[in-house]
């Protein structure tokens, strides 16, 4: 109900009245004054008035499932969200719920992540109030050597949602990072479990520094966040439902072939190390090229010295540019 009440009211321009809202939620007029008043503890300015109803007024950065929930439309990835104030790491909670028999779909969201989680065994920092920590629960119908391009179509649903919501143009850095400014904004990993040859799920966790002010010493020069780009604070709950509703869009093409081809193209106009030298790192050999785009199945093709292509799979390598972070 508290979901549907945040829907009507940003759906509204004007006031909406109390019986209106008891009859199309068929509930008593306490009930509804209960949740306004709910609400307006987290943070929403609602306004009201006499024979006139209730106006919402301005709704702050507020993360709950109830506010998540007013955010998604009828998308199926996204839903149902789990909200927790503090949690280990959104990757793991969606383990559990997923050992427990939960369904494609599920997301699970964080204020604050208490042991939140980079690539191989690296931390992410995920302080609360100012980013988003989620991860959503997948199960594609594929080999488990395609589980990493879902790295690649979630990196491209979150540059297009931030676009959708901000404006802004964030560029990938292949394989699972978003820069602005040649800095890093997302960090993305996916994770999986196996049944011998086939896909039981996938985790896919993302974390956006969205209200970030500023950033500890260690990633200082390296970290940006939307507010410090812009300027401006985000509401994260927009931005997560517009990230989700891209998302779908994006796995739907993604499941016709089980790879990339029908998202090769966009997913290299937002390639930030396109035409760039890159320096490949891998764990036995480090070699310089130029960066020409990814393959079908998502590994970066590199132009080496000669001419000769190399296919890099994530995964296995690191990828820096040469002048910077980028
Ligand atoms: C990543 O790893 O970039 C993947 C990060 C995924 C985080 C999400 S949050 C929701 C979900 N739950 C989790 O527990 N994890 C996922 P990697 O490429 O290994 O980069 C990690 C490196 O990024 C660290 O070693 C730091 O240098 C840097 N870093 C840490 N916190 C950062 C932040 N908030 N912003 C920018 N850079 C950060």
């Amino acid at each position: 109900m508290k979901a549907e009440i945040i829907r009507l009211l940003k759906s509204c321009d004007g006031y909406l009245s109390g019986q209106e809202l008891c009859e199309k939620l068929n509930v008593s007029r306490t009930a509804v004054w209960k949740v306004i008043n709910q609400l307006r503890e987290e943070g929403y300015e609602i306004e009201a008035v006499r024979n006139k109803g209730y106006r919402l007024v301005e709704s702050a950065d507020v993360m709950t499932a109830a506010e998540l929930e007013s955010c998604m439309g009828d998308q199926q990835l996204g839903l149902p969200v789990k909200y927790y104030d503090k949690i280990d790491s959104t990757n793991n909670q969606v383990r559990r719920l997923a050992e427990e028999g939960a369904e494609e779909g599920l997301l699970v969201v964080a204020e604050c992540q208490e042991a939140g989680k980079g690539r191989r065994g690296r931390v992410w920092k995920s302080p609360a109030g100012s980013g988003i920590w989620m991860s959503f629960l997948l199960k594609p119908q594929v080999g488990p050597e395609h589980a990493s391009m879902l790295t690649l179509v979630a990196a491209m649903a979150v540059a297009s949602g931030i676009q959708d919501i901000t404006g802004m143009e964030t560029k990938i850095k292949w394989p699972n990072d978003l820069v602005l400014s040649g800095k890093k904004i997302c960090g993305i990993l996916t994770e999986m479990s196996t049944d011998l040859d086939s896909i039981r799920y996938i985790i896919v966790g993302i974390g956006i520094n969205v209200n970030t002010p500023d950033f500890p010493e260690d990633i200082a020069a390296t970290a940006t966040s939307l507010y410090l780009e812009s300027g401006k604070s985000w509401k994260r709950s927009e931005l997560i439902a517009a990230i989700m509703k891209r998302m779908e869009q994006y796995y739907e093409i993604f499941l016709k072939t089980a790879d990339l081809s029908g998202l090769k193209e966009e997913y290299e106009s937002k390639l930030a190390n396109l035409g760039r030298q890159v320096k490949v790192l891998a764990p036995k050999q480090e070699y310089c090229g130029i960066c020409r785009g990814i393959t079908e199945g998502g590994e970066l093709l590199v132009e080496r010295e000669g001419g000769s292509i190399s296919q890099v799979m994530s995964g296995e390598v690191s990828v820096r540019g040469i002048y910077g972070y980028v």
